[in-house]
């Protein structure tokens, strides 16, 4: 049932009031305290909701990110424009060699969707705005297909990569990569939000171990790629990937460019996705790509198969039965599985944005789900606030508080 006018026009203003506190002037952080940089798919997410009021400051949202573009395309996961002793590990860590200080790795490359929905809002605008950063989108995306396929299903190098950071999906991976003696390190996050909602301790020796290797070799891919210990080939990416080539391709042909080279990506794409089908869990799952192995896990990522395009009739009833045992979905891992955590971060709980691609790609299979996603996702948000992320058995809202990614959700598309 949709809310009453009164609830949606207060929980509208306060989505809004939510983005502009978290506006630093040209980039917004996630939220304040916990996240207190620029976050790339938090990013992408946040231009769609400055849209619901604000066109240009939706477009310079992409601008600033696509400004910390790296000189071989990668586009990074963190921009760090102001030092903050806040969060670990900061730019000194990471030592990346960008423009403008940042970490070494990439983000799910959600932002080309997002500029294609900021275009539809505002065409003429959005001719504008997207030309310029046209060839650098188009460079980030063949960093992908230079640097992180395997059979042609996208690989993260990082936990932090796939943006899912503590999944169960690499619970296998991480248990293989020896972490290194760090010494003494005070992590932040902890005196943010309650531990017990955030990853382990030997979960960020292993984080921290994969930064000192990258950083130890200036972040080049070419010397780091035969080497790294951690390569995972992962749903999340794959799908989020092959839908933006697709989104990116038809930005070009809007401006009138070649998109050829964009066109050629999406077949490898297609076929390396159909690599990441678990026959006998029959789902798209994780594969290790060191050790060959499947991590067996259903997750949210999962369902990104829609959004990319892909139907699978295994995959409804994997939905609805993850669903069906909570009372808001889709859980960022199956409820079934001894591993799942209710609050832990993504061994659990649910995520408005992820759910907004879930539903999306269900909608435009002429699946009634996606319209219940919406209104469970609404509920949510409703009842609970503009939390991180939700339990997903109570809504409890979880992690930081006044999150943009959730303000931002609830203004484009869940209100
Ligand atoms: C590390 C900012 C980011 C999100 C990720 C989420 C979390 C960071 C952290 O917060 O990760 O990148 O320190 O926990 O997992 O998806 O982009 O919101």
């Amino acid at each position: 049932m949709d809310a009453q006018p009164q609830t949606t026009q207060r929980l509208d203003q306060e989505a809004r009031d939510i983005m502009i506190r978290n506006d630093r002037g040209g980039y917004s952080v996630p939220t304040h305290g916990l996240y207190p940089y620029q976050w790339n798919w938090d990013s992408a997410f946040a231009a769609i909701g400055y849209a619901a009021f604000d066109m240009d400051r939706a477009w310079i949202e992409l601008e600033t990110l696509m400004a910390a573009q790296w000189h071989d395309g990668m586009v990074p996961h963190i921009v760090f424009h102001e030092v903050d002793p806040g969060y670990f590990p900061g730019p000194d860590i990471w030592g990346g060699v960008g423009p403008v200080p940042s970490t070494g790795i990439s983000q799910p490359p959600v932002a080309a969707s997002m500029a294609l929905r900021l275009w539809d809002n505002d065409p003429e605008m959005g001719a504008e705005r997207f030309l310029p950063m046209f060839d650098g989108f188009v460079r980030w995306h063949r960093w992908f297909m230079d640097w992180r396929l395997h059979d042609g299903a996208v690989c993260i190098t990082h936990p932090w990569e796939s943006g899912r950071d503590n999944t169960p999906d690499w619970d296998g991976a991480m248990a293989n990569l020896i972490p290194r003696d760090l010494g003494e390190y005070q992590r932040r996050d902890t005196g943010h939000v309650d531990a017990s909602m955030r990853p382990h301790k030997s979960d960020y020796d292993r984080y921290l171990t994969l930064v000192a290797i990258g950083h130890e070799a200036r972040w080049e891919q070419g010397a780091l790629h035969a080497s790294w210990p951690f390569r995972v080939a992962d749903p999340t990416m794959t799908f989020i990937l092959l839908r933006a080539h697709r989104d990116l391709a038809e930005l070009g042909r809007r401006l009138g460019r070649d998109v050829s080279e964009i066109e050629s990506w999406i077949p490898i794409l297609e076929a390396g996705a159909e690599t990441l089908w678990n026959p006998e869990l029959k789902t798209y799952d994780v594969r290790d790509t060191l050790s060959g192995e499947w991590s067996c896990c259903v997750s949210n990522a999962s369902f990104l198969c829609w959004w990319a395009g892909i139907d699978r009739a295994e995959m409804l009833p994997h939905l609805r039965r993850v669903n069906r045992a909570v009372r808001f979905g889709v859980p960022s891992h199956d409820p079934e599985s001894p591993a799942f955590e209710a609050k832990r971060y993504w061994r659990g709980p649910v995520w408005a944005m992820l759910n907004m691609l879930i539903a999306e790609g269900l909608d435009e299979f002429g699946y009634d789900d996606g319209a219940l996603l919406r209104q469970n996702t609404a509920r949510m948000i409703e009842e609970n606030g503009f939390a991180e992320y939700f339990d997903p058995i109570t809504g409890a809202p979880a992690g930081g508080q006044n999150f943009t990614w959730t303000a931002a959700i609830w203004l484009d598309w869940a209100s």
